[in-house]
């Protein structure tokens, strides 16, 4: 029976996709590439849902493109298949909150994933890398955007030129990922983090989510600009008058996601 290369879970408001080829420390082909994009969009569809995880294994979140496959392309293969932009630009399209649950290796493709999401929680055995340099490659799912802005140059220049591998701790205090748990406990405190963000309303945490990367996208005038026209549209959401209401009144708010 043919293996799936992820696997697909619902945890109460949390949709939970692990990346499943073990074999290959969960290397990135175009298989999983596609699936793990299909996967994203189901739940970005479903009403039901309100944040989604993204996790490999206790040894490896994602060892980087499948090197594999990528050894004897030629560059009209990549160019005519607009390889990486054909599917794993489609994290970008994600509506909801996405949180990388990373233990073990994180390189490569597999750092480009989870600097993609928009929360990276690491356990104590991560280890983030681009290690591209060493194969004459380079960072090509947004390695060398992404990172400079999550870390700033120096550190970046000093990973991507060097192929320095952080560790979990060099990580969090270098602003890579938001927390480090202990070992064994990545998946269960990544869905406490996806559940309490899940129970929050759905809108607002969308457009929270879409002003933040406006933050690296625009100057910071045309930023503010942005976040104070969706400020004003919040006063138009229903959840928004009940969140309010609800504390005045010293209730929990029912949110109905509207
Ligand atoms: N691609 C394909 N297979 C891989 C990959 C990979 N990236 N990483 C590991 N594997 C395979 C190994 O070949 C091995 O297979 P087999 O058992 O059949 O020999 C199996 O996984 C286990 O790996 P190791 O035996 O090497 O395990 P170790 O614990 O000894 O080492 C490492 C773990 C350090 C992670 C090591 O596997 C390694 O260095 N892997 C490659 C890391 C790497 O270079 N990643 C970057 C890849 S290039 C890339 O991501 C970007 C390309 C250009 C841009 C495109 C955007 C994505």
């Amino acid at each position: 029976m043919e293996t799936q290369p992820v696997l697909v879970e619902t945890r109460g408001r949390v949709g939970v996709i692990t990346l499943n080829r073990p074999g290959q420390l969960n290397a990135l082909n175009d298989a999983m590439m596609d699936a793990l994009g299909d996967a994203l969009l189901a739940f970005d569809r479903d009403d039901a849902i309100g944040a989604i995880v993204i996790t490999g294994s206790a040894k490896a979140f994602a060892a980087g493109a499948d090197i594999a496959a990528m050894a004897d392309w030629s560059y009209m293969d990549v160019y005519q298949s607009d390889f990486i932009t054909r599917n794993w630009e489609t994290m970008r399209r994600v509506r909801k909150p996405v949180i990388a649950a990373v233990a073990g290796f994180a390189m490569g493709g597999g750092c480009e994933l989870a600097l993609a999401c928009d929360i990276i929680i690491a356990a104590e055995s991560a280890r983030f890398a681009l290690p591209e340099i060493k194969l004459a490659m380079m960072p090509g799912a947004g390695g060398t955007q992404r990172l400079p802005r999550a870390i700033g140059k120096a550190k970046a220049m000093d990973m991507c030129l060097s192929a320095r591998m952080l560790d979990a701790n060099e990580a969090d205090r270098y602003g890579l990922v938001s927390r480090v748990v202990p070992d064994g406990q990545l998946l269960e405190q990544t869905l406490a983090l996806a559940e309490k963000i899940a129970s929050y309303s759905l809108p607002a945490l969308m457009v929270i989510k879409e002003s933040v990367n406006r933050s690296w996208e625009s100057s910071l005038t045309e930023g503010i600009l942005y976040e104070r026209r969706e400020l004003h549209a919040r006063f138009a959401s229903e959840d928004a008058h009940e969140g309010m209401k609800a504390f005045l009144s010293k209730r929990p708010p029912v949110f109905e996601h509207r």
